[in-house]
């Protein structure tokens, strides 16, 4: 059945802030405590989807989540009213109110792991929304995220949204950002990449954290009924380098992967592996040499978006910074153009000092067209819903924000009045804990 993939972009909530609360993600180390600027961070990603859009890619929203996040601090035994908790939890731990302030969930590749219908034994859509518990910060993010999924997609006839995979460090998942899928020859396959092993430590051989496991990719597979699923491992130099997520150092869409040569280990073997089954599939494999990993972490170049554009070419969606880095550019000006046709730039800057490109902004949801149909379409993102945003993003975000005005009671009261705001734009009925607790 005709399929088509729709980008789910995280819209980057009024708390965007750069408190380096990522080991291992060498951006979000760096910029720790650089004034971040909100409304700039929101239009950027506007922006990016009006690109898409106009390319004819199918795009569509998904809201940022409460921040900062009194629930977790109340049930973190901090009691007494808003502006008490928040002094208190901003002298005694700082880390600990950056944590629950981060608007983390604008990074969607994060959100879930999404298996399309045709893939699936009961020919329903999956997703498993992330537990994402190797960071404190973005551990809070999945009771929201299921919410807000089963809030696009109810209809269980089409959809199943499934619990996030029990919060233990041996099922780490970090959702789409280390799944690819792969449509070629007429077979599909989700290429699943694991950082390490849950059960078996012995095996684990980096410095920064691995945050996806190996038994976490299974049982996403045995829950969603993935008929054609194949589970490959980050490469720990990667890791070490930079590249916390596999989609740091790797791209793929329908026919077409981009990866570099340092991505996976024992990576001919997985590329040979990938040939067997898929003998068209085009591998754009890049070298150390053409691209050291150092430059392919800086610039972000294998974090962008691989989408079809209007002729049916396959474009890329790169970051600006890969313009900047003059390995990454000339790697871009060499690409082959019969398999990417063209090369765009894009500025979310204000992400990418946190360590998120283009890729990592996105969800990717593959729907048949009955599927389009049962979504709710209050998200998806046109003409109307840019401006609706922009000036809504206008209206309520700031323009600087440092670590030090999260302890300002008023940042909660602002998140909270644009959030409301925010879900009666999109349609999706009441998804955060202040509306259901006034309920
Ligand atoms: O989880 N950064 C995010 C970036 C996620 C990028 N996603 C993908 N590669 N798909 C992370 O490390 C930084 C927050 C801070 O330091 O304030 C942060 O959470």
């Amino acid at each position: 059945m005709d399929e088509s993939e729709i980008n789910f972009d995280g819209l980057v909530g009024p708390t965007h802030n750069y408190a380096g609360l990522s080991v291992g993600n060498l951006a979000s180390m760096r910029n720790v405590n650089q004034p971040s600027n909100p409304k700039l961070a929101a239009l950027e990603g506007l922006e990016k989807m009006r690109v898409l859009a106009a390319l004819g890619v199918p795009q569509a929203v998904l809201p940022p989540q409460e921040r900062p996040h009194l629930p977790t601090l109340r049930a973190l035994g901090y009691s007494g009213t808003d502006a008490k908790i928040f002094d208190r939890v901003g002298s005694e731990n700082p880390v600990l109110l950056a944590g629950v302030s981060s608007a983390s969930s604008m990074w969607a590749a994060n959100a879930a792991t999404v298996s399309p219908s045709a893939d699936t034994a009961d020919r329903r859509v999956h997703f498993t929304p992330a537990n994402l518990v190797t960071q404190f910060h973005r551990s809070i993010e999945p009771p929201t995220t299921r919410r807000v999924l089963c809030a696009i997609f109810s209809d269980e006839a089409h959809f199943k949204v499934h619990d996030p995979l029990p919060a233990s460090t041996h099922f780490a998942d970090e959702g789409a950002a280390n799944h690819t899928r792969l449509v070629c020859d007429g077979e599909s396959i989700e290429l699943f990449t694991a950082g390490r092993r849950g059960f078996d430590a012995s095996l684990n051989r980096t410095t920064f954290p691995a945050r996806q496991t190996y038994e976490a990719c299974e049982a996403v597979i045995r829950r969603h009924g993935v008929r054609d699923a194949l589970i490959v491992s980050q490469n720990p130099v990667a890791i070490d380098a930079g590249a916390f997520h596999n989609d740091v150092v790797a791209v793929g869409h329908r026919h077409v992967l981009l990866v570099h040569e340092l991505a996976w280990e024992d990576q001919s073997r997985v590329l040979l592996r990938l040939r067997e089954r898929m003998p068209s599939l085009k591998v754009i494999e890049i070298s150390d040499a053409a691209l050291p990993l150092c430059d392919a972490v800086s610039s972000y170049l294998f974090n962008s978006q691989l989408v079809m554009g209007p002729s049916g070419g396959l474009h890329l969606l790169a970051p600006m910074e890969s313009r900047e880095s003059d390995a990454a550019r000339v790697v871009c000006e060499t690409l082959p153009r019969d398999i990417i046709a063209q090369v765009h730039h894009v500025d979310v800057r204000q992400s990418m000092k946190n360590g998120g490109g283009p890729a990592c902004l996105r969800l990717r949801v593959t729907l048949n067209e009955p599927e389009r149909r049962a979504m709710n379409s209050g998200v998806i993102f046109d003409e109307r819903l840019y401006h609706l945003l922009k000036q809504w993003v206008e209206r309520h975000y700031r323009d600087r924000l440092t670590t030090t005005d999260l302890r300002d009671p008023k940042l909660l009261e602002e998140s909270c009045t644009a959030l409301d705001e925010l879900t009666g734009l999109l349609r999706i009925g009441s998804v955060y804990d202040f509306q259901r607790d006034a309920i």
